[in-house]
């Protein structure tokens, strides 16, 4: 069943009712200034960090769902009050619409005969949102209407702000000056930094005290000042702060009426900040509102918005007879990589924004899928991740988006991290050209004093693996390896303790196959690297390594039919047939497998087929199987979920593309293709009452198949999957692969394709591809010519002439 549709000309997804199996949500903004805006216009607004600077106030567990705080409009026409998306009056629509776009989104309502259009997006550039409001009357008759306008401030920490009403109930602050009410709370520090909420109309009335608007024992449903048709002109003075507008709207028959509403920040400039108190520089706010106050302007910034869009999804697209595919890789799937690459796990409707910043193997594996749009941009967060590493080449696992510090509270110790800083790294380089990133003097845990370039954190992050060894000569996998909840020295743990405050007992016991096989992938790709730099030695010294750990998983992480997953603190397998649960893992069979391990020898192809028997559903692959059903507490985390969700057996989308480049990488481009629409959000839809998340969007869980719920999805948005998805289908399936000098084409595809085409701006030229398939195969390419000239090799070169070049692919 759906919920609504696609239209791609507009690069929309259309929601068609209100009521959604759950709230489907959007972002704005893509610089400094976030929005989360649901399809009944919830959600909320921050600066930069969800947690440290939040605009808005809203609440994550509420009753009902998604009536927690947003942007809410209502209209009281004659007595008869309701909202243009639905919520929070609930009253019913005779017609609702919301279009979600590329940073925008258009909620519409129709009641009465009053039609209310709303677009909602983030300028670029802009520390603001905007709300364009349409109001029309269809009616023969003269209307008469009241504008309602409705956000409530959050004091800025928006976890003390959920917590700390002792002090928060007398800090609050506002200041209204015509139709702009200024939010100037303080928050334990002089103030630098304000928001505002401005209409470019003239108001009947405002509010900016919660208890006055809605009434101290009503809910958003029914705010008495609506009901009243009047507004209190109320001043806060702490409790809570809010800021509503009332408009009058005099509409003739036919009529249309248009207002600008504009919520903004404004981070005052060191001599800006205050003298005396309750004094705040309104200065940068009224040019914000002078420059988009007229629907003129406003129009002009939303163009600009698409036009942006349109040169960030030109750079990679594909023409092919499939428009699932299509609309996945032109429009989504790039969306949701930039949006996971600006916010990593930090603010969905699944992470609170308060509890994690930025993850380093997270955002290193985000930038994968985004590079291609805006390398600088990746340029500036591989330093700013890299500014978190510490000496010995392990890394804090998070940092906050504000400070840019590593995290002291969850520290370090996971050993997967410091590997994804190289791959991060090649794969900037490799989009780029620019070696020159290795030269960047870069600190050790933010500390200038120690910098060294770039170059040398890699190194360390390369040693940290063969600094770390094992019993079997696996990596040591520290606290948790990429799978969080495989805690395997957590056996020292005092009751109520939690994993991340847990060390091991000595640590020295534990071992990741997948840390392995990540370090024969990404410490080839290192070797690689050095090779390239002319550094021969240090390349020969990493192949080395990397032959030698190939070595040690043929022979300690083997199982027999697949890739063992760990030893434990007491040095037994896990992820094995010796186990009566977890018997097999998926993440060694993918990382082993794209880290070339067993392609020789068969013994990949048959990881594969006991990936497929073992973890495949309808819905996509499961972690692991048999699903853990009591505790273990040689495990940890992994094994206290029910069986079939998240890490316990659950279909983690994330890891599914990894099987996915395996299946490729071994030349079944059937399977490749087949577990690639298993979980891609645009296959899903139809069946959205099963799935409930958003059709445009990766989730990172879908229930497996031991859970009650199975096909049910979690945690959209905000997922590595977005980014490994991207890759699996665009590098690994359709084949196009960015290499040192030049575009490598090595497609591994469904054998019934035809052939598809494919244009890529690399380097600053254009290639326009076109792929055949004469012979239906899945991989191999025959013939390449570029420009009617035919090229050795399957790279196609680097013209640097800002041009399009034609290319032709022949597959056999
Ligand atoms: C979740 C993981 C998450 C981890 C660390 C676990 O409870 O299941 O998905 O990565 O916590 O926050
Ligand atoms: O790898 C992690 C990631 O860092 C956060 N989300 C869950 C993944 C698997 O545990």
């Amino acid at each position: 069943m759906q919920y609504g549709f696609f239209d791609d000309l507009n690069r929309e997804y259309v929601i068609t009712t209100p009521t959604t199996p759950y709230p489907w949500i959007n972002y704005l903004g893509s610089q400094e200034y976030f929005s989360l805006i649901s399809n009944t216009a919830g959600g909320y607004s921050f600066y930069k960090d969800a947690k440290l600077r939040r605009i808005t106030r809203f609440r994550y567990n509420n009753v009902p769902l998604d009536l927690g705080g947003g942007r809410y409009y209502y209209i009281n026409d004659g007595g008869d009050v309701w909202s243009p998306g639905w919520a929070p009056a609930k009253k019913e629509l005779e017609n609702y619409e919301c279009r979600h776009g590329m940073g925008y989104t258009k909620i519409s309502g129709e009641r009465g005969g009053v039609e209310t259009n709303i677009t909602f997006f983030v300028p670029l550039n802009t520390n603001a949102e905007v709300h364009k409001v349409i109001v029309k009357n269809k009616t023969n008759d003269n209307k008469k209407v009241k504008l309602f306008s409705f956000v409530e401030w959050c004091l800025w920490n928006a976890l003390d702000d959920m917590t700390n009403f002792q002090r928060n109930y007398n800090t609050g602050e506002v200041e209204v000056k015509g139709s702009v009410i200024y939010h100037k709370t303080e928050y334990k520090e002089r103030r630098n930094h304000y928001a505002f909420f401005s209409v470019n109309a003239p108001i009947c009335g405002f509010d900016s005290d919660r208890e006055s608007f809605i009434g101290t024992y009503n809910g958003f449903e029914n705010p008495q000042a609506v009901y009243a048709g009047q507004s209190n002109n109320s001043v806060a003075d702490g409790w809570h702060p809010i800021a509503s507008h009332c408009v009058e709207v005099d509409l003739e028959p036919g009529e249309t009426k248009e207002y600008i509403f504009l919520l903004g920040y404004v981070e005052n400039d060191l001599e800006d900040k205050w003298e005396s108190k309750n004094i705040i520089n309104k200065k940068k706010a009224e040019a914000m509102i002078e420059a988009f106050k007229t629907v003129d302007a406003v129009d002009k910034a939303l163009k600009e918005l698409s036009e942006y869009w349109d040169q960030l999804l030109s750079k990679y697209r594909i023409d092919s007879a499939d428009d699932k595919l299509n609309r996945m890789v032109n429009i989504w799937n790039q969306y949701q990589c930039m949006v996971t690459f600006n916010l990593s796990r930090s603010a969905s409707y699944f992470e609170s924004g308060i509890g994690r910043g930025m993850g380093f193997r997270d955002s290193n594996q985000d930038l994968l899928g985004f590079v291609h749009q805006i390398p600088d941009r990746a340029r500036e967060r591989i330093i700013d991740l890299a500014s978190t590493q510490l000496e010995d080449g392990g890394a804090y696992h998070q940092y906050q988006p504000l400070t840019k510090k590593g995290n002291d509270e969850i520290g370090g110790n996971f050993n997967d991290d410091p590997l994804w800083l190289i791959l991060a790294v090649v794969a900037y380089i490799k989009e780029t050209g620019d070696f020159s990133i290795l030269d960047v003097m870069t600190p050790f845990d933010n500390d200038e004093t120690k910098s060294t370039p770039l170059s040398d954190h890699l190194k360390r992050s390369f040693d940290h693996v063969i600094h770390n060894l094992g019993p079997h000569g696996l990596p040591l996998i520290g606290r948790a390896d990429w799978n969080d909840c495989l805690n395997l020295n957590c056996f020292s743990m005092e009751p109520g303790e939690s994993f991340q405050t847990t060390t091991s007992k000595d640590g020295k016991v534990a071992e990741s196959v997948m840390i392995a096989g990540m370090f024969c992938y990404i410490g080839e790709e290192y070797a690689k690297l050095m090779k390239k730099t002319g550094n021969d030695s240090e390349a020969d010294r990493a192949y080395l390594e990397v032959d030698k750990m190939r070595k040690t998983i043929m022979e300690h992480g083997w199982d027999g039919s697949w890739f063992v997953r760990a030893y434990d603190d007491f040095g037994r397998k896990v992820g094995s047939d010796d186990n009566e649960e977890g018997k097999i893992f998926i993440e060694s069979q993918g990382l082993c497998i794209m880290g070339n391990c067993g392609m020789e020898d068969g013994k990949a192809i048959k990881a594969l087929d006991a990936v497929e028997e073992r973890l495949a559903t309808k819905y996509g692959l499961v972690l692991q199987n048999p699903a853990f059903t009591k505790y273990y507490v040689e495990y940890g985390e992994i094994s206290t979920y029910p069986a079939g969700y998240k890490e316990n057996a659950g279909i983690f989308c994330h890891n599914n593309a990894w099987i996915m480049a395996a299946e490729a990488l071994v030349g079944r481009g059937d399977k490749a293709f087949d577990y690639y629409t298993r979980i891609a959000p645009a296959y899903t839809e139809e069946y959205s009452e099963i799935h409930r998340m958003e059709p445009y969007v990766y989730s990172q869980m879908v229930a497996g198949k031991d859970a009650k719920r199975h096909g049910e999805a979690k945690n959209s948005w905000l997922t590595g999957t977005a980014s490994w998805n991207f890759i699996a289908i665009s590098q690994y399936i359709l084949g196009i692969k960015p290499e040192y000098d030049g575009l490598q084409i090595d497609p591994s595809i469904p054998k019934s394709w035809d052939g598809y085409k494919i244009t890529r701006e690399f380097r600053g030229d254009i290639y326009e591809i076109t792929i055949k398939n004469p012979n239906h195969v899945s991989s191999g390419v025959v013939k390449l010519t570029v420009d009617g000239k035919e090229v050795e090799g399957n790279i196609l070169p680097i013209f640097g002439d800002k041009k399009k070049h034609v290319a032709e692919v022949i597959l056999g």
